[in-house]
């Protein structure tokens, strides 16, 4: 194999192909060559415009991980940041001071901002902030559409006994600690599949899901139209990492997207709520935690084979052997 595609979201995807470039490059993957190039469709649902910026954080997060720009420890934005354009917003009081824009970080969001003024598309721009950045992948945005995640919540003070506030928000604001009540993804219905998106799951040999968020990540990648079929009538085989482990997410918020579209928590309610391609899901295999052994069988009953295997991505090494295994178990 020498064609890969990875639907992801932002710090579980990064992470995941952090590994898997680790793993191809050491030729760990059976049959996967080591110069095997591999094609990231990235979410783009948890953008956001801020004071003026176009901001894409799954986007940047992995081209900064895979870039080797990124801050390790936050996991999002540059490393050796400094703050002092945040510091003078907050000093005119300007909004949102909840969002944090790094001043190396606003270099991204300027140009990225300014070649969309000019009429770039989002992919041509992305492509462009990765001719400095050298990922290592293609990185395709799932759309040059805008596309929004905004969450409900429960506000007593309005007369729906709800309001909507976008999915940054929700996340970075009020640190998801208040159930979400609904998720909206605004535009997404008439989102166009980016240029080249559509192709890399046709023409893939193996299209893997990352243990990335399975609503505001990876659903918003398949509820791109065009892209759930596409990954249907694929002849690469599609397989799926559970973000899911012991009842929980790892990071993150998965959790509370999964109650939102009441979804069963668990890494068999996932795997099983992504479907097996047999049962017109878009799933051939469906790796989850050893925690989680005992779903196995109930995975498996539901059409899809399934392993369970360590899935905490620790280091590169272990990462790496998590994408090992599941190019194993769909292996031809
Ligand atoms: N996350 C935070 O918790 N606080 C922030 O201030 C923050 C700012 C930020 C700026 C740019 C960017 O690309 C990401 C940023 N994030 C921040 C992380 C962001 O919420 C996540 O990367 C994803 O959107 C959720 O997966």
């Amino acid at each position: 194999m020498r064609n890969l595609t990875v639907l992801s979201g932002g710090m579980g995807g990064a992470r995941f192909l952090q590994g898997l470039l680790h793993g191809i490059e050491r030729g760990l993957l059976p049959g996967v060559e080591r110069d095997a190039t591999v094609t990231v469709v990235a979410n783009t649902a948890d953008d956001l415009w801020v004071h003026g910026l176009k901001v894409c954080p799954d986007l940047d997060t992995v081209m900064y991980t895979l870039g080797d720009g990124i801050d390790a420890e936050r996991g999002w934005g540059r490393r050796d940041e400094t703050w002092s354009v945040k510091e003078d917003l907050a000093a005119y009081g300007v909004e949102p001071s909840w969002f944090g824009l790094g001043d190396r970080d606003i270099a991204t969001h300027l140009v990225r901002t300014q070649m969309l003024d000019a009429g770039y598309a989002l992919s041509e721009v992305t492509a462009a902030l990765c001719r400095r950045w050298q990922p290592g992948v293609r990185l395709l945005p799932m759309t040059d559409d805008r596309v929004e995640t905004h969450v409900a919540i429960a506000d007593a003070d309005s007369p729906s006994g709800r309001r909507v506030v976008h999915f940054q928000e929700y996340w970075v604001r009020l640190r998801a600690a208040v159930p979400a009540e609904a998720v909206v993804f605004v535009g997404l219905d008439d989102a166009t599949p980016a240029p080249g998106v559509i192709d890399a799951i046709t023409d893939a040999e193996l299209v893997v899901l990352p243990p990335s968020n399975p609503v505001v990540s990876i659903g918003t990648i398949l509820g791109v139209p065009r892209v759930r079929e596409a990954l249907v009538a694929t002849s690469a085989p599609v397989v799926g990492l559970s973000p899911i482990v012991g009842g929980t997410h790892v990071r993150g918020m998965a959790e509370q997207m999964l109650n939102a579209i009441e979804v069963e928590v668990s890494a068999a309610g996932v795997g099983l709520h992504y479907g097996s391609r047999a049962d017109g899901g878009v799933l051939d295999g469906w790796l989850v935690d050893e925690t989680d052994r005992d779903q196995v069988d109930r995975v498996v009953a539901g059409g899809l084979p399934c392993r369970a295997v360590p899935l905490m991505m620790t280091d590169v090494g272990a990462t790496a052997a998590m994408a090992a295994a599941a190019v194993e178990l769909v292996a031809r």
